[in-house]
């Protein structure tokens, strides 16, 4: 059985590869709702509802655990669709914020993310959850996911970027967490604005970890034998989906 990956958009394919890169054997099935995207400026209810979709479609394709692979379904949805659900849900919101408490020297963290992610405060009280001396910034960044999402050229998102993330400008952080799936498509672009000396987690490396510990906790890898592939869906438009998946996957 495959792994199930869900996002609003593109931006789990962040997390997915990440995934697919710590346990080459797993088959998954990624599930991306960009009919409904942007998510960060919508309802709870709206969320909940438009993720439990999302989850209905994996739990169809008999999935063995499904990975919310968006911050904002995570911070406002998996609390309420985890009690309604046999398989374990994985966030990104609680591995993120593990990853932000270990890297932090200063113990100050800035967290960018969706205006929903942001107002649900979910970085602020998990990393304060782990230690609670840690001063959380937290910044919504409207723009960021829909850019992404575009994909234009390079100078429009270095613009679009660096105008979102001048709220940053004076604030004291030495850790940035990317709490958003969509922000490691604008890595660069990113760190081209912040600097160099800023220490950046993508909280997908810490859910791949995860991921990987429950697989084998719940003894339930994949036979190294057994035939390993991906299917990718989209609620969208088809065309630029495939465009942008395969090269981001770099996978035909
Ligand atoms: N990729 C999603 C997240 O991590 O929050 C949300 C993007 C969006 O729908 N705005």
């Amino acid at each position: 059985r495959p792994i199930g990956v869900l996002d609003s958009g593109l931006g789990g394919l962040t997390v997915l590869k990440k995934v697919i890169e710590k346990m080459p054997n797993e088959s998954t099935i990624f599930i991306g709702d960009q009919a409904n995207m942007p998510y960060g400026d919508r309802s709870r209810e709206e969320i909940i509802s438009l993720t439990r979709d999302s989850v209905n479609f994996l739990l169809s394709k008999d999935v063995k655990i499904i990975i919310f692979g968006c911050n904002t379904a995570t911070a406002v949805a998996m609390s309420t669709i985890q009690k309604e659900i046999p398989l374990q849900i994985i966030g990104v919101v609680q591995s993120g914020a593990l990853a932000a408490a270990r890297t932090t020297e200063t113990k100050n963290v800035a967290v960018i993310g969706t205006k929903a992610t942001v107002d649900s405060h979910s970085y602020l009280k998990e990393i304060q959850y782990r230690d609670p001396e840690i001063k959380v910034s937290e910044f919504s960044q409207p723009k960021l996911a829909p850019l992404a999402e575009a994909n234009p050229d390079e100078d429009t998102k270095n613009a679009v970027v660096s105008e979102s993330l001048t709220t940053l400008k004076n604030a004291d952080y030495d850790t940035l967490v990317l709490g958003c799936t969509h922000y490691p498509l604008l890595r660069d672009e990113i760190v081209a604005v912040v600097g160099q000396d800023k220490k950046i987690v993508d909280p997908a490396d810490q859910v791949a970890q995860y991921t990987y510990n429950v697989l084998r906790r719940d003894d339930l890898f994949a036979e190294s034998t057994a035939p390993v592939k991906h299917d990718y869906y989209t609620t969208g438009e088809a065309k630029k989906f495939t465009e942008i998946t395969r090269q981001w996957m770099n996978d035909d």
